[in-house]
């Protein structure tokens, strides 16, 4: 009797340890604070494919950009970030292996624009069964604007103003070329006579950018760019005459959709 009762006792005393340990492991992540340590143990929750990963919850208001870069010197880092009920069933994840450099070229690096409550998780993992060890989470909130809000402000209109970030997004509503290639066009108006560098960051597809003179959809094409550097996004850098212009994102990839970064910025030299 006596007996049985105490192994009651230990279960009991095990699941709260059980339950304390799980959230410990779930450290809520909040943009901009300190960096969050983690580990990957043997112990840890295990994914379909053998992988320990950890979960973290992201702690995030509607309309912010955050950078996620999960860096470690112990392991090939993974990111998975996303919004869900779990970090086992998250939709529309984004995931990442090595865009966040360091040292040795592993760090991953997720952007995403927050679009609604979530709730949103950071998942955290290496790149095969043996990762294990320490990591540390850095957030950034990003600032830029969604580009929902950008539409909602300019009556349905697409506009980006020197020295912004859009974080916005090629879907299959998105207008389509002739060709049927999704794009988006971003009303900008050049004012003074200094270089005028236009980047495009796109996760999801290798990314195409043009300049057109006048309003969208514009007409003449003053600059494009498909890569630059070792990347596949695009870059433009150019002395525009001050006047309306239409930027325009899209691919080469097809009907590729996606997330993307577009921003604003006076400055450089021109290509
Ligand atoms: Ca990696
Ligand atoms: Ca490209």
């Amino acid at each position: 009797m006596f007996s049985l009762r105490a192994s009651a006792v230990l279960a009991a005393a095990a699941l709260t340890i059980s339950s304390g340990a799980m959230a410990q492991s779930q450290p809520e992540v909040t943009p901009g604070g300190a960096p969050t340590p983690g580990e990957l143990k043997e112990t840890d929750p295990v994914l379909e494919d053998g992988r320990v990963y950890g979960c973290h919850r992201l702690n995030v208001r509607p309309g912010q950009v955050v950078e996620v870069i999960m860096a470690s010197t112990d392991f090939d880092a993974f990111l998975m970030v996303g919004k869900g009920s779990s970090c086992r069933s998250m939709i529309n994840a984004k995931t990442d292996d090595d865009s966040g450099g360091g040292p040795e070229g592993l760090d991953a690096q997720v952007v995403v624009a927050v679009d609604d409550g979530g709730p949103w998780w950071i998942r955290t993992s290496g790149v095969n069964q043996t990762h294990f060890g320490e990591y540390y989470l850095h957030t950034t909130l990003m600032p830029a604007v969604l580009g929902v809000e950008v539409r909602r402000a300019n009556r349905g209109r697409d506009v980006i103003e020197m020295g912004q970030i859009v974080a916005d997004r090629l879907t299959d509503e998105s207008p389509q070329s002739a060709d049927g290639i999704y794009f988006r066009c971003h009303d900008f108006v050049a004012e003074g006579s200094m270089v005028t560098e236009i980047l495009l960051n796109a996760a999801d597809f290798d990314a195409y950018l043009t300049v057109k003179a006048g309003g969208c959809p514009g007409g003449r094409v003053v600059a494009e760019n498909d890569d630059f550097d070792d990347t596949l996004d695009s870059r433009i850098r150019r002395r525009l005459p001050p006047g309306p212009y239409a930027i325009v994102v899209s691919t080469v990839d097809g009907y590729a959709t996606g997330d993307y970064l577009l921003t604003t910025s006076v400055g450089g030299i021109e290509d």
